[in-house]
């Protein structure tokens, strides 16, 4: 049986790249306090309270969300600690190794819960990146990098994240996966899972009918468009009340980049200036 590397909450950046660098993914113990837990899981409960399924248009998109799964977005209009969570330095640390080297700056690609509630089966197992087409243009580049809090704890029985070591190696990410190549992200709440884009992964099955909570912060590289949508969920009001860093991830800010081969920009202007000048 596979299984994923875990790190004690002390480890390096270091350690953590060199882990994902070699396997394609590692988990670090206790990664965020109880206090930031309690608070963020507090603050979001509101809206998990009065969620309503969505309709993800096709059966194949509801398949993949999951039909026992809720999924909430959006989550620093709804849990305003969320913007600790997407700016601590050891997240940006990892993101300034596999991520900046191809681009100017990196953003947030989406914010999300995903509660797998009983009765949930386990979702296919597939790579993030596959989502821009340029994965197909450069599959040896990542092109985004997913963490995952437990909200709860993750068990094998109540949905822990799939997750392939070494797949991100793989020359034929489609093949068949051995059911011994798979590892489950077995952690207590609190810990982190980290699967960068070309990682095979999916959620796992709930058989016992306690709900898993992941709290999602999957950064991008800053040129692409981010899969959830920040501007809707924000506002210039709100995007005062944050720090720099956490604008230029939420993309209230220019992306440029003009040096050597990477030159690009500008992009995501507001008349024709960066959207930083909003915050002087
Ligand atoms: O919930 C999980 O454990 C993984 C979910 C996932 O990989 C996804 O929705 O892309
Ligand atoms: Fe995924």
């Amino acid at each position: 049986m596979a299984e994923i590397t875990h790190l004690s909450c002390d480890c390096s950046v270091e350690d953590i790249v060199s882990v994902v660098e070699e396997n394609g993914a590692v988990i670090v113990d206790d990664f965020v306090s109880q206090e930031w837990l309690e608070e963020f899981n507090t603050q979001v409960q509101t809206s998990i309270d009065e969620y309503e399924p969505y309709d993800y248009g096709g059966r194949e998109a509801a398949e993949f969300m999951g039909y026992q799964t809720v999924r909430i977005g959006g989550l620093i209009s709804k849990a305003p600690c969320y913007a600790d969570l997407i700016s601590d330095p050891r997240l940006l640390g990892v993101m300034d190794h596999f991520l900046k080297p191809h681009c100017g700056q990196y953003r947030l690609n989406s914010s999300e819960v995903i509660e797998i509630h009983g009765g949930e089966t386990a979702q296919e197992l597939h790579i993030d990146d596959m989502i821009w087409p340029a994965h197909y243009w450069r599959p040896d580049c990542i092109l985004q990098f997913n963490v995952m809090i437990a909200g709860t704890d993750f068990t094998e029985s109540n949905g822990a994240t799939q997750v392939v070591p070494g797949s991100h190696k793989w020359d034929d990410v489609w093949r068949e996966v051995k059911p011994e190549e798979i590892a489950r992200a077995t952690m207590k709440a609190g810990s982190a899972v980290f699967i960068p884009g070309k990682t095979l992964h999916g959620g796992g099955a709930n058989t016992n009918g306690v709900a898993r909570r992941a709290i999602v912060a999957s950064y991008l590289l800053g040129f692409l468009r981010a899969q959830e949508n920040p501007y809707l969920h924000t506002s210039v009001e709100m995007a005062k009340t944050w720090s720099p860093e956490v604008r230029t991830l939420m993309g209230y800010d220019l992306y440029a980049y003009y040096d050597g081969e990477m030159d690009a920009g500008p992009l995501g202007y507001y008349n024709y200036r960066s959207p930083s000048t909003l915050f002087e």
